[in-house]
């Protein structure tokens, strides 16, 4: 689904198993992915992160969901406190922003959120520059506790990387961690510019998964 609206912000708010779900099954939300970001070590890998913080990467179609909401999610879903890095620097709280009007729309939430009492987030504000993406196992994690599904959605996405990058796995790795539904993902799939075909044969698959 590339369009001229998509645009990429990169989280770290703590292990990164939740937040692919939770961001994955916004509606607007095309893709997830989750890795290491932030630091300067080179190729860190979840056993060897050095100084980098395990992060989101969220992929998303600007004229279905802004920024600030996907960063209101951010700051709802986790405690931003960064205080002498005092639960290390894998779980940062960070983000990466590719240019001045992300940059921007970041301060003013933040200046939001000062202005409604909670004080100002201790959260790093950066450029992104490097993400390297973690290793498959942690990719959908909650999605691959269920073999059945992974099964069943190799029939449409046959490589890792087809599967890590699918809106399709990114809403029902919402659902296996129980931030969503199948009645509204069904709901979403007949508005996908696609054919109803299409559509349809998707349902039929995602129906007959066995949890
Ligand atoms: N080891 C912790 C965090 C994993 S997260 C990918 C756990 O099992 O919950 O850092």
């Amino acid at each position: 689904m590339d369009n001229s609206n998509n645009q990429t912000i990169t989280m770290g708010m703590g292990c990164f198993w939740s937040p692919d779900a939770l961001f994955g099954q916004l509606t607007g939300i095309t893709r997830t992915r989750v890795g290491f970001a932030g630091g300067t070590i080179d190729n860190p890998t979840y056993r060897q992160l050095g100084d980098h913080t395990e992060m989101v990467e969220v992929e998303f179609d600007a004229s279905i969901i802004s920024l600030e909401s996907i960063l209101n999610v951010f700051w709802k879903s986790h405690n931003p406190v960064n205080i002498n890095d005092y639960k290390g620097r894998q779980y940062k709280s960070l983000v990466l922003f590719r240019d001045s009007m992300q940059h921007s729309v970041i301060r003013e939430v933040m200046k939001t959120k000062e202005e409604q009492g909670n004080g100002f987030p201790d959260t790093e504000v950066a450029p992104y520059t490097l993400f390297y993406p973690a290793e498959d196992r942690h990719q959908k994690y909650y999605l691959k506790r269920h073999p059945d599904a992974i099964d069943k959605l190799r029939t449409l996405f046959p490589t890792d990387d087809e599967l890590t990058n699918a809106t399709l796995a990114a809403r029902l790795n919402g659902l296996a961690k129980g931030y969503t539904n199948m009645a509204r993902i069904i709901n979403e799939i007949r508005t996908w510019l696609i054919s109803e075909d299409e559509q349809e044969e998707i349902i039929h698959l995602i129906k007959q998964i066995k949890w």
